[in-house]
């Protein structure tokens, strides 16, 4: 880390207070600004010869070119890793670009990565097009029994990569079993922690080594950003920040980084609300005559209700449901709603709805997605911070008008 940054970060503050003052950073020389400024540069001038070719050797620290390296970008990463309770964080220009410098970053050709069944459509895209371009054998399991985990890996397992709660399923995978079996077989584990956010969940305290997260979602939480950020050991870091990351190229631009920052000093108070807010119009939901299921990991009908207690501090933003009508009654509601936008993305302040089928989930092929748990009918709901009595009215007239 460059000198125009110092450090203190006093671990015993508790989260809501890590995420406003938690980077502990104060730019040497300022002007006293309480908010960082944004360093909307590409690259750094060197005072001499010397200093530049030590800054690329690394034998002086310091900045050279932003892709390499940006003081706002760094005040995010910092603060990402102290929330994920990690050495060290990275961020990138989308969730994908993320999951893409993880992936190629730690597998090779002829690996395999053992996944969990329900995943994002676009990283089941991006895995099967490692399977398919680059020879890496990709498998995907319900993860939810342990036997099944260890019979599942194979002599070739690089990386074990999952998504709990799942998109859009809401389907839970135990990560300290997972991580626990990873570890007994030297496999790596890599949790996509976006349903969430650190403030619900922290899979490297159940022994995880990679967090990721689509920043987009709640980390900015405004609708305004689309950014990718990970967590783990500094050698991971490290490892990656100098392969896939520099590379690849796919960083996070400096004005992001603040927005993120600026999301990130309302999470826990957003959060709250997200969760007291999903869990009243999830109960609406379950109580209504029109809908015939509902995945939501705070209600007792939930499966995993257990589980969702035992991992994670609270039940998040995001429910799935169908309605009795299936597909058709689906695309009637969808279209009839008035405050609920109708749109992809999820962990805005704003509530989204969308239908994974025909919209996030596409890409995957029908057989794969009944596979996933993803019928044909299901409405995918992200609960934002509205007054939660106008979303149910909302909801509730879209169904019966
Ligand atoms: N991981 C999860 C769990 C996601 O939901 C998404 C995006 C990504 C990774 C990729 O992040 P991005 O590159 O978009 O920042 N999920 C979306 C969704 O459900 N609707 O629109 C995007």
């Amino acid at each position: 880390m460059s000198k125009l940054l110092t450090k203190m970060m006093p671990k015993e503050w508790g989260f809501a207070t890590q995420a406003i003052h938690g980077d502990g950073i104060k730019v040497e020389g300022g002007i006293g600004s309480l908010v960082p400024p944004i360093y909307q540069t590409s690259t750094f001038v060197f005072e001499s010869v010397e200093q530049g070719a030590n800054r690329f050797s690394g034998l002086e620290e310091g900045y050279v070119y932003t892709r390499l390296g940006n003081p706002t970008v760094q005040l995010l990463e910092q603060k990402i890793a102290l929330l994920e309770g990690a050495d060290s964080a990275l961020a990138f220009g989308s969730g994908m670009a993320a999951i893409s410098a993880v992936l190629m970053g730690i597998v090779r050709t002829g690996d395999h990565i053992l996944c969990s069944r329900s995943l994002y459509g676009c990283t089941f895209g991006l895995l099967k097009l490692m399977e398919e371009r680059y020879q890496v054998e990709v498998s995907l399991i319900e993860m939810t029994d342990e036997e099944e985990v260890r019979k599942a890996i194979r002599p070739n397992t690089t990386l074990i990569y999952l998504e709990t709660p799942a998109n859009p399923t809401m389907e839970l995978i135990d990560l300290a079993m997972v991580s626990k079996v990873a570890k007994e077989t030297g496999i790596y584990t890599a949790v996509d922690n976006t349903f969430l956010s650190p403030y619900l969940q922290r899979p490297i305290e159940y022994g995880c080594d990679i967090v990721i997260h689509s920043a987009t979602k709640y980390i900015g939480g405004h609708g305004d950003v689309v950014a990718g950020v990970i967590a783990g050991s500094h050698d991971m870091m490290k490892q990656i920040q100098m392969t896939t990351q520099k590379d690849l190229g796919g960083i996070l631009a400096p004005m992001d980084a603040f927005l993120l920052l600026r999301g990130l000093k309302t999470l826990a108070l957003r959060m709250e609300q997200h969760n007291g807010s999903a869990q009243l119009v999830a109960e609406f939901l379950e109580s209504h005559p029109f809908v015939s299921r509902v995945y939501y990991p705070g209600l007792p009908s939930f499966p995993q209700h257990e589980l969702a207690k035992k991992q994670m501090k609270g039940f998040g933003g995001i429910i799935a449901f169908e309605l009795t009508g299936g597909y058709e009654a689906a695309v009637h509601m969808l279209n009839r709603l008035n405050l609920c936008r109708l749109a992809v993305s999820l962990g805005d302040v704003d509530t989204l709805i969308q239908h994974p089928a025909s919209m996030t989930h596409s890409i995957v092929p029908q057989e794969e997605r009944w596979k996933m748990g993803i019928s044909d009918g299901l409405v995918r709901l992200s609960v934002g911070i509205e007054e939660v009595e106008d979303i149910i009215e909302d909801l509730r007239q879209a169904m019966e008008r």
